[in-house]
Order: structure tokens, then sequence, then C-alpha cells
């Protein structure tokens, strides 16, 4: 029997899991399997912790979500094919649900697949090898501090990017006698009440972080962006100006000499692909992209066929990507799909990178990564799923968005699995400040 090790167990990882366990159920011979996942719990970043820095083992904490986060895209979008929304909260519940109510789908379906029996909970991957056409995995359980030498025919990667924050320098930070941080410590916006927050960035973390600021009483929120603004039509009290320029006092001076009195400034200025667990020619080495290099079909690496990465694109579609993915990479450890010639990858590889390098505009991204999904989708088995209704959602809730900002969560959408209308929300999310999950399942 051969062995599969998958490394980490959010998200991605438990996609893996149930792609092996639904071949199982359908009495297929699967590989020995072995998740590690360093947390104490399943669901990765949708765990909320209040940890920031390192955690009690000394480790940095991987967790970057935070209270009062609402799904930023309509959860029809994400839905997965093999378990419904209604199926797990027993009626519709509406679109944009907080972050409590995903992670309780997601570790749903894990309890519905009995996913956690393959999962080794605080157990660190430290180092992995490729050697003599196995893979040697040493990792660390760190609750009962016991370290561990395996062997495995296949590595899966399912340890996310968006934990590992890339932080800039700016003239002037040293002096500032404010706060500074990075989104990825960003835990509760309450604290920023009555201050002046600057935000940099333009992208996902600055735009709801800047957000979240505003909902929760801060006294102005700026936002300064590198290259191309946001471009919402922002409520007042919160303005997009053009990039910080450096710190001066408390002013922050922005490069189209804007001065802004400044309490905290955030950087929302993304993660880092960070593997220091693989050794050199297994480590992936790209930006925050669409299509990363040396993946073919956007998992299998392409100069060592044993070796999958899951979900490091940048991400519109998420979770039925993942599962699409996962069953991809399911059926190419078992032998079910055969890898072309190398030849033939480095051709396709180049190709989707080329497609992706003349995108414009977040439609074209959109559909980009629509056709990629729908390519692997086509591959497996995955179940039936509506790709072209998640298309279509994802340009309307683009269009709400730049209508406006505040309100486009508080929109309904059909579920692509089980045709489903999703009901519209008891209060609009920009009044609704307890984010839990008794509060919003609490639906007339
Ligand atoms: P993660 O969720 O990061 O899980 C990776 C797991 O690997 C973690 O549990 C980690 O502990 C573990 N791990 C890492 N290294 C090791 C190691 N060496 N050994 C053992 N275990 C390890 N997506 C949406 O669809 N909707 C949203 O609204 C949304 N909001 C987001 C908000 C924020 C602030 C962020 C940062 C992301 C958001 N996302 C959202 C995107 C998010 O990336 C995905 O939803 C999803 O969590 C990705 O899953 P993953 O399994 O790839 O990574
Ligand atoms: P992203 O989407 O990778 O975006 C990173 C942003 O950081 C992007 O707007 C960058 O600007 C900006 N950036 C990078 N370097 C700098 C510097 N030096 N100064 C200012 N701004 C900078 O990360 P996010 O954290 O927003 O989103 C991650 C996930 O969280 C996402 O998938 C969501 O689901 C939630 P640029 O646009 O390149 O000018």
């Amino acid at each position: 029997m051969t062995k599969t090790a998958i490394i980490g167990a959010g998200p991605c990882g438990l996609s893996q899991l149930r792609a092996f366990q639904q071949s199982e159920l359908k009495g297929e011979k699967i590989p020995k399997i072995v998740c590690f996942e360093q947390q104490d719990k399943l669901g990765g970043l949708w765990n909320y912790s209040w940890r920031t820095g390192s955690n009690q083992y000394g480790e940095p904490v991987p967790n970057s979500m935070y209270r009062y986060l609402w799904s930023n895209g309509p959860k029809e979008c994400l839905e997965f094919a093999d378990y419904p929304f209604d199926k797990h909260f027993g009626r519709a519940i509406p679109s944009f649900p907080p972050r409590e109510v995903l992670y309780d789908y997601i570790l749903g379906r894990a309890k519905d697949g009995d996913l956690k029996k393959y999962v080794r909970l605080s157990t660190t991957v430290n180092s992995v090898i490729f050697d003599e056409n196995k893979f040697i995995i040493k990792s660390t359980n760190k609750k009962e501090n016991k370290i561990s030498t395996e062997e495995f025919d296949n590595v899966v990667v399912a340890t996310g990017h968006f934990s590992v924050p890339y932080i800039p320098e700016y003239e002037g930070m040293d002096s500032f006698s404010g706060r500074i941080m990075h989104s990825h410590d960003f835990r509760d916006a309450e604290e920023f009440r009555g201050k002046n927050i600057v935000v940099l960035g333009s992208s996902y973390s600055a735009e709801d972080v800047a957000l979240q600021c505003y909902k929760y009483g801060a006294k102005s929120v700026t936002i300064g962006y590198r290259n191309n603004p946001m471009g919402f039509k922002w409520p007042e009290g919160m303005k997009e100006v053009h990039h910080l320029d450096k710190l001066d006092g408390k002013k922050a001076i922005f490069k189209d000499g804007h001065l802004q009195e400044t309490d905290v400034l955030i950087l929302c200025s993304g993660y880092l692909h960070h593997f220091p667990f693989l050794e050199e020619s297994l480590k992936l080495k790209t930006h925050n992209r669409l299509y990363p290099p040396n993946l073919y079909k956007g998992v299998v690496w392409q100069d060592n066929h044993k070796l999958m990465y899951l979900g490091m694109q940048d991400q519109f579609h998420t979770f039925n990507m993942f599962d699409c993915q996962a069953w991809y990479a399911r059926d190419v450890i078992m032998g079910k799909i055969k890898m072309p010639d190398s030849k033939e990858i480095e051709k396709n590889i180049k190709e989707w990178i080329s497609k992706e390098e003349k995108l414009e505009d977040p439609i074209q991204m959109i559909d980009f990564q629509t056709e990629y999904t729908k390519e692997l989708y086509a591959a497996s088995n995955y179940p039936e799923i509506d790709f072209e209704i998640i298309r279509k959602h994802f340009h309307s809730w683009e269009h709400h968005k730049e209508e406006d900002i505040m309100t486009y969560r508080n929109r309904s959408f059909t579920s692509p699995v089980t045709g489903t209308v999703a009901p519209i929300h008891h209060t609009p999310w920009g009044e609704a400040m307890d984010d839990s999950m008794a509060t919003f399942l609490n639906q007339k």
C-alpha cells in the first residue's frame, strides 16, 4: 500500500481528505493517508484565534481572520457540490454569512465524512526531503513533544498562503508615535473606535479592514493605494488617497501631498508564499497570482509529479475550486490520471500564464479562474455543480460592489447545487454588529 501525506487541515487539506474518503466509500482502494495539522483544530484560517505573534509552543500563529469577518463573496460561489448548505443547516440561509457560520459548514462536511480520523492535530511538519523516490517527512507533535520521521510516496501541500505577512518599510516608521501593525494581526475593529486609521493596500484585506474600522466607529479611515485605487464609493469618513510617502511624527504624508493625522497604520500589504519545511527543489516560488508557475493544472509540481499543491492561486473561487483540485490530485495519486510528457506540461503551463498576463479587469480574472476550475472539474468525477451560475454570480457580485460597497452583502443568490434562492438577511450588513451564528441564523 502506498502512503500519502497531506500537510494542513484547512479547507484545502479537508478537500483532499474528502476526495479520498469519497473514493473509499465507493469501494476503491485508497493509499494510507496521514494529514498533519499544526493547530489543535481543523479548519485552517477559518479558526478564529485571539493569539498574534507566537503560539504557546513558540511557533508563528497562522491565523489571519478576525472578529466580525463576514464572507467577502456569496456563499453560493463556494458551496460544496457534495454537501449543500441546505443539507448542513436544514434550511436556506442568507448569502453572506459571518465566519463562524462558514466554519461550522466546513466542519460539518468534515464530520459527515469522519475526516478527523486521518488528521494528526498539534503536529507541525518541520521538513520534507525527496530521496530515492520517497518523501521523508519530519514532524513534531507539540503536545507530546514527539518527533517522528516517516516515508511517503506522495505529498500534498495544503498549508495555505495567507499566514505569513509581507511587511514593507517606510521612512519615519522608527519614530512614529502611533501603532503600526499588519492585517495578519488585526483581530477586533472595536479597538479602533474614535481613532484615525490609515490602511495601506488596495485588495481584499485593505477593503475589509477599512470597512470594519469604519463600521465599528473609527474617527477617520484613509486608504493609501500603491498602484490602482479600489475606487469604490466610500461612505463619508472614508477616503482613498495615493500611496504613503513617509511618516512624520503622528502624520502620514502621501505621495499626492495629502496629510493625515494617524493613530494606527494598518499594513494590508499581503502575504508571502512561505514553505520553510520544503527542500529547495520542491519549493513553489511565487507571488499572489491566478496562475502560479511550475504547477501543471495549477496542482501538480512540474518537476516531480508525486508532489501536489492545493489552493496556491489568488482566489475568487475557493472551496469548490479546492475540491476540484483535490479530486484531480487524488486521481493523479491513484494512477487514474496519467501525466503527459514534460514538453506538453511546459506548453500547457506557459499557455495559462500567458493568458493570465493579458487579463485587464476583475471580470476577465473571474472568467479566467472559472475556466481553469471547469477544466479540472471535467477531468474528475466531482459531483454535479453549475460553474456557469457561479461565474454569473461573481459578475453580479463585482457589479454590486461597484454600486455600493456598504450594501453588496445584503443581496441574495441562487445555489449552483440545489437551486435554492437565499433569503435576505434580517439585518443589513452595515447595521449588523453581532456576528454570532445564533444571531445570524435567527431568521424568521
Ligand atoms: P488555510 O486556511 O490557511 O489552512 C492551511 C492549514 O495548514 C492551517 O490550518 C495551518 O495551520 C496548516 N499548516 C501550515 N503549515 C503547516 C505545517 N508546517 N505543518 C502542519 N500544518 C501546517 N475565502 C473565502 O472563500 N471567503 C472569504 O470571505 C475569505 N476571507 C478571508 C479573509 C482573510 C483575512 C484571509 C486571510 C483569507 C480569506 N479567504 C476567504 C481565503 C482563504 O484563503 C480560504 O478560504 C481558505 O482558508 C484557504 O484554505 P487553505 O487550506 O489553502 O489554507
Ligand atoms: P493581496 O490580495 O495579495 O493584496 C496585497 C495588497 O498589498 C495589494 O493591494 C498590493 O498592492 C498591496 N501592497 C503590496 N506591497 C505594498 C506596499 N509596499 N505598500 C502598499 N501596498 C502594498 O492580499 P490581501 O491581504 O488583501 O488578501 C488576501 C486574502 O484575504 C484574500 O484572498 C481575501 O480572501 C482575504 P498593489 O495592488 O500590488 O498595488
